[in-house]
C-alpha cells in the first residue's frame, strides 16, 4: 500500500497506461486515477496515455500527446494489463519508474513495481482501495469517483461474479458517497440502441448449441447488417450468457485486419477456461477469458477442448 503512495510523492511528471481495446474497467481506472491525481496534487503533471478508445468514447475523456523526453521522466502507472505486449503505448519501457496495477493472473513482470491483486473483481477495485486509504475515506469527486465505479459495476458484471467481496462493496459504497447518480450511470452504460437490439437477436439466433458449451461466430459481414462494429460486437459475449443449461459461452469476432482469423470471448460460471485459452494465443481471468489470431480449424480445436473440459468435470 505504501509503495503507491511513495512513488506518486517522489515523482512530478506521472504517466498512465491501460491496455489495447480497453474496455470501461481499463478506461475507468485511467481515467479515475488521472483525475484523482490532478485534483490531488495540482501541481504534478498527469497524463493519459493511448490510442484506442473504447466503444463508447464520449463516456471518456481525450488523451494527452506528449513528447517522448516527458515519458523519461516519468513514473509510468500501468492499468489492468498483465502482459507487455498488450500495453497500448509502448512508451512505458521508456520511463523513469514503472508500477503496474492489476488484477489478471500470470501476468509478465514488466514493471519496477507491481501491486497485483488476482483476488479483486477489478483493477477499478484496487485503484478505488488505494484512493480511500490515501484520503482517509473522505469523498473524492464526483467526476474521478464515477470513472472508478464504472470499472468496478462492469468488470463484476454488476456484483454478480464469483471474485466480489465486501471489499467490492465497501469500495463501490465509499464511490457512491461522491453523490453518484446511479440509475444514470447504469443507462449510459447498458442502454443498447436499435441497432445493437437487432444484433442481439440475430446473435442469439445464429448461435450453436452442443451441449453444455453455446457459441457464435461473428462475421463482419453480420455486423455490417446490422449497422454495428465488430468491437461493439465483442461486448455482446454475456448475451449468451445467463442460460441454466449452457456452462461456457464463447463469441468468436471475425478480425478487421486479417478476416480469416478470428478472436474470442470465453466465459463460465464454473469452469475453468483461462488453461484452454493460454493455449491458444490469449489468457484471462480464470472464468472469464479471451483467446486470438485463431483460423476457423482453430476454433473447432477449442471447442472441443471446452466442450472436454465440461465432460471431465461432470465425470469427476
Ligand atoms: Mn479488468
Amino acid at each position: 500500500m505504501s509503495l503507491f503512495y511513495e512513488l506518486i510523492h517522489q515523482y512530478d511528471q506521472i504517466t498512465v497506461f491501460r491496455h489495447q481495446n480497453p474496455d470501461p474497467d481499463a478506461l475507468g481506472a485511467q481515467w479515475g486515477l488521472v483525475n484523482w491525481l490532478k485534483e490531488t496534487f495540482p501541481n504534478k503533471h498527469i497524463y493519459a496515455l493511448g490510442q484506442h478508445i473504447g466503444v463508447k468514447p464520449h463516456l471518456f475523456e481525450a488523451y494527452d500527446h506528449i513528447d517522448d523526453e516527458q515519458v523519461n521522466s516519468s513514473l509510468a502507472i500501468i492499468l489492468d494489463t498483465s502482459n507487455a505486449d498488450r500495453i497500448d503505448d509502448q512508451r512505458y519501457k521508456t520511463a523513469k519508474m514503472s508500477l503496474k496495477i492489476d488484477h489478471h493472473p500470470f501476468g509478465e513482470n514488466y514493471a519496477q513495481h507491481e501491486i497485483v491483486y488476482e483476488g479483486a473483481s477489478s483493477t477499478c477495485e484496487i485503484v478505488t482501495g488505494l484512493i480511500k486509504t490515501f484520503m482517509l475515506n473522505e469523498p473524492i469527486s464526483q467526476k474521478s469517483a464515477k470513472y472508478l465505479y464504472m470499472g468496478i459495476l462492469t468488470d463484476s458484471l454488476n456484483f454478480s461474479t464469483s471474485n466480489v467481496t465486501h471489499t467490492t462493496l465497501e469500495n463501490a459504497a465509499y464511490l457512491a458517497q461522491s453523490h453518484l447518480d446511479l440509475p444514470k450511470i447504469n443507462e449510459e452504460l447498458y442502454l443498447i440502441d436499435e441497432n445493437e437490439y437487432k444484433f442481439v437477436n440475430m446473435l442469439r439466433n445464429s448461435a450453436i448449441v452442443q451441449g453444455a458449451l453455446i457459441y457464435a461466430i461473428v462475421t463482419k459481414a453480420l455486423v455490417d447488417q446490422c449497422g454495428i462494429t465488430l468491437n461493439l460486437a465483442k461486448e455482446h459475449v454475456n448475451d449468451l450468457g445467463s442460460v441454466k443449461e449452457y456452462e461456457i459461452w464463447v463469441l468468436f469476432i471475425q478480425q478487421e485486419s486479417n478476416p480469416s482469423l478470428y478472436n474470442g470471448s470465453i466465459r463460465s460460471r464454473n469452469f475453468t477456461v483461462n488453461d484452454i485459452a493460454r493455449k491458444y494465443n490469449g489468457g484471462g481471468h480464470r472464468l472469464a477469458a479471451a483467446v486470438k489470431s485463431l483460423s476457423l480449424g482453430d476454433i473447432e480445436s477449442v471447442i472441443n477442448d471446452l466442450k472436454g473440459r465440461i465432460n471431465d468435470q461432470k465425470n469427476s
